[in-house]
């Protein structure tokens, strides 16, 4: 092989990749926020899972802290995109605070969802990460202990219920989906009248994410997910990748992440972006490829998408 042919690369760029609706909103809802009543502007939890993305807002004027306790009364606090259980708000509320809520309305869906069922007298089960703040804040939605959680296959066989009879489930918005299908037949098969969704409540964003990874992973000989190592979305499209047969997939946050060692000899690289990642660090990679190799860059297209949801209308409002 001469030094020009081993500098030659191709690189597969998937589509859909990167922000979906919801983190767009959420990023806009902060920036009107600061906007409408100045800085600080308090962010209950990272506004979404993206440390470019937070600290943008950051330097704009935005406090970002983990529990509402940490915020004063007297400025307004935004809940982040996963959701908030149930206690936030109603203690936001009685502190008189002034509160956005910026939960994707894909996540609020599954929150009227899941007490819905809860009225109806149905024990809820969740399938969902633990301690993930999307999970947190859906089983926020009932009782503690009310929302029976499981994560595996191998949970299902262990988990009691109170009754097999009168079940009904919902799932985390960023599970893979290949592997919610298998939690799901576990859950049908042992209790077959639980109630739920058609399929599961996996988001039109992470779901195309998937397939347009999967068009690409078993061409590629290495594929890297722009996101955080927090973005549960993003990791599942790592865990895509290897499954559909890419040998090398890895979760960058930006370039110099990319470890070029692991990608000597390399043809070919898959390139995509979990949903709160933004285009400039998916720029900033392909760049980092042009600066070492002759590169050819090839959009891969699975879906459009042209899914667009309102700020709330207190951000609409004229002060
Ligand atoms: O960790 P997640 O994938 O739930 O969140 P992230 O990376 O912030 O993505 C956008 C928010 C998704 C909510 O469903
Ligand atoms: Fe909403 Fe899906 Fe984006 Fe989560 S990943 S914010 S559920 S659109």
């Amino acid at each position: 092989m001469t030094d020009s042919q081993a500098k030659t690369l191709t690189l597969y760029l998937a589509a859909p990749r990167g922000f979906c609706a919801g983190v767009d909103r959420a990023i806009k809802i902060v920036e009107m926020a600061l906007q409408k009543w100045g800085a600080p502007v308090y962010v209950r939890h990272e506004i979404v899972h993206n440390k470019y993305v937070v600290d943008d807002l950051r330097s704009k004027g935005a406090v970002f802290v983990e529990e509402l306790e940490e915020c004063p009364d007297d400025r307004p606090v935004i809940f982040s995109a996963h959701g908030v259980p149930k206690t936030v708000p109603a203690a936001a509320a009685a502190r008189d605070m002034v509160y956005v809520d910026a939960t994707c309305p894909l996540v609020s869906k599954v929150h009227i969802e899941a007490a819905r069922h809860s009225q109806n007298g149905l024990q809820m089960i969740m399938i969902g990460h633990a301690g993930h703040p999307e999970t947190v804040g859906t089983m926020g939605q009932l009782p503690d202990g009310e929302v029976l959680l499981v994560e595996t296959p191998e949970d299902v066989a262990t988990v009691e219920v109170r009754d097999p009879e009168r079940l009904a489930f919902v799932t985390q918005t960023t599970l893979s989906v290949d592997d919610t299908i298998d939690i799901v037949a576990a859950l049908k098969e042992r209790f077959p009248s639980i109630v739920g969704p058609h399929k599961e409540d996996i988001c039109y964003a992470t779901t195309n994410r998937q397939l347009a990874v999967k068009a690409i992973a078993s061409d590629c000989d290495a594929l890297l997910v722009v996101g955080a190592p927090n973005s549960s979305n993003s990791k599942r499209l790592v865990e895509v990748a290897s499954k559909a047969g890419c040998s090398y997939s890895q979760l960058v946050q930006r370039a110099a992440d990319i470890d070029w060692r692991a990608l000597e000899g390399i043809r070919s690289v898959g390139i995509t972006a979990g949903a709160s990642a933004p285009e400039v660090l998916i720029n900033e990679v392909i760049d980092a490829f042009r600066a070492r190799y002759d590169t050819t860059v090839e959009l891969v297209e699975t879906a459009q998408e042209n899914v667009e949801f309102k700020v709330p209308r207190v951000l609409r409002e004229k002060v």
